[in-house]
């Protein structure tokens, strides 16, 4: 058993942490209260071969493994929680399945550019009427000839509106239920393919949100991916990856937290003295470093099971519901930290507390974690 990172992990910790001291941390708050997509930070993190950094390098990527792509999702998190979720979306969710189901000629075409940053990825599951009940999905895809036709619509969809490629999810044979649910590789200029409006939220504001309509969207055969009726099975192996990175993105968002309130409490001057030197503060400040450790430790080890080619879809689902509870936990005691400054827009942890909040529900909410945690346990 060994706790310390590699040579090579630490040095991409590094790499990243000055790539964001130097890009993501100035830009921020701005990309925060603007709404503004990060265009220009994406095109920076492709030039550093950050956006296939788990896959081969004969598709693009980096040729790395699952942790050092999860220490990435952290630390860009840590400045920028809008970043780090605009490459984990496309890692995890677009580039994954094309890797993991795609045909050789289906990486070649469409894993090779989103690896290379070419083009964004997205993946279109969830539905107006199918959220975590995802088998409940009414968008469908008929065969005619040699062409699938699209129809429905799907919601929340993060990237659609910059991704060149998104996975989308229709029913083959209502009468299978989830067994008659096929992925499809869906180019973003498809005609019949629409995006929505960009929806404002509540945190994660860089990160483009909207609904994917889709009206008579013809997509050639040979763009199913994997077999007809394997596509639930494709989301959901899709979402056990992805949930790793939502807890690094979390854990990246609870380190930021922490940071600042180490940072604000040793300068913060209160009865004459630093309020670092109270007790009620030590103690948050205690709780809140326990909390982030054990939030990496549970990460970093469902990575490492990833890695190794043990099963992980229990340890996602931990890791994603630890960190995630305690990202939204701890991002609130920052802020009572911090007091009325804390409150005030354009404060680091004013944001941080509320980007904290999707990590609970994205990519699987925290009661699907105890829904896969307690299906595991209790098998
Ligand atoms: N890996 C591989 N296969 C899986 C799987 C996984 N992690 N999870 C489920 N499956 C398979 C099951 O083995 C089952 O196949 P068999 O019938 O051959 O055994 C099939 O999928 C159906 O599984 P299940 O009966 O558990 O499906 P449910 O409809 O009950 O759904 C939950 C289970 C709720 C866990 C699932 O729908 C889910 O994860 N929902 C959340 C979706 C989500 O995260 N949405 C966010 C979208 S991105 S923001």
């Amino acid at each position: 058993m060994d706790f310390k990172l590699s040579e090579e992990h630490q040095l991409i910790r590094t790499s990243v942490r000055e790539f964001c001291q130097k890009y993501v941390e100035p830009a921020a708050d701005e990309i925060d209260q603007q709404a503004r997509f990060p265009e220009d930070i994406v095109k920076r993190l492709a030039q550093q071969d950050w956006l296939g950094i788990p896959f081969p390098e004969d598709y693009g990527g980096a040729g790395s493994d699952y942790l050092s792509y999860i220490i990435v999702v952290e630390e860009l998190s840590r400045a920028c929680a809008t970043t780090g979720f605009t490459l984990e979306c496309h890692t995890s969710l677009a580039c994954y399945p094309l890797f993991k189901f795609g045909t050789e000629e289906q990486k070649k075409r469409y894993l090779l550019p989103l690896c290379k940053g070419e083009i964004l990825g997205s993946f279109a599951l969830t539905e107006p009427g199918a959220g975590t009940d995802a088998g409940a999905a009414t968008t469908t895809a008929v065969l005619d000839g040699n062409q699938y036709v699209l129809n429905g619509s799907k919601i929340f969809i993060s990237n659609a509106p910059v991704a060149g490629v998104l996975i989308i999810f229709a029913m083959t044979d209502k009468s299978k239920g989830t067994k008659g649910i096929s992925a499809f590789i869906v180019p973003g200029k498809t005609p019949g393919l629409t995006i929505g409006k960009h929806l404002d939220k509540m945190g994660i504001r860089g990160s483009l949100t909207a609904e994917v309509f889709l009206k008579d969207c013809r997509i050639p055969k040979e763009n199913l991916l994997g077999q007809e009726g394997q596509g639930f099975r494709i989301a959901m192996m899709t979402l056990d990856g992805g949930r790793i990175g939502i807890a690094a993105q979390a854990l990246g968002i609870a380190q930021a937290a922490l940071d600042e309130s180490v940072r604000y409490s040793k300068e913060r001057v209160q009865f004459g003295k630093p309020i670092s030197t109270f007790q009620a503060i030590q103690w948050m400040i205690a709780d809140m470093a326990t909390a982030v450790e054990a939030s990496r430790f549970l990460t970093y080890h469902a990575a490492w099971c990833y890695d190794q080619g043990l099963p992980y879809s229990k340890e996602a689902a931990m890791a994603k519901l630890f960190a995630s509870e305690t990202a939204v936990y701890q991002t609130n005691r920052a802020v009572q930290i911090h007091g009325g400054i804390g409150y005030i827009k354009g404060h680091k942890v004013e944001r941080l507390y509320r980007d904290a909040k999707i990590t609970e529900i994205y990519e699987g909410t925290s009661e699907v974690m105890r829904m896969v945690i307690s299906g595991n346990v209790l098998r």
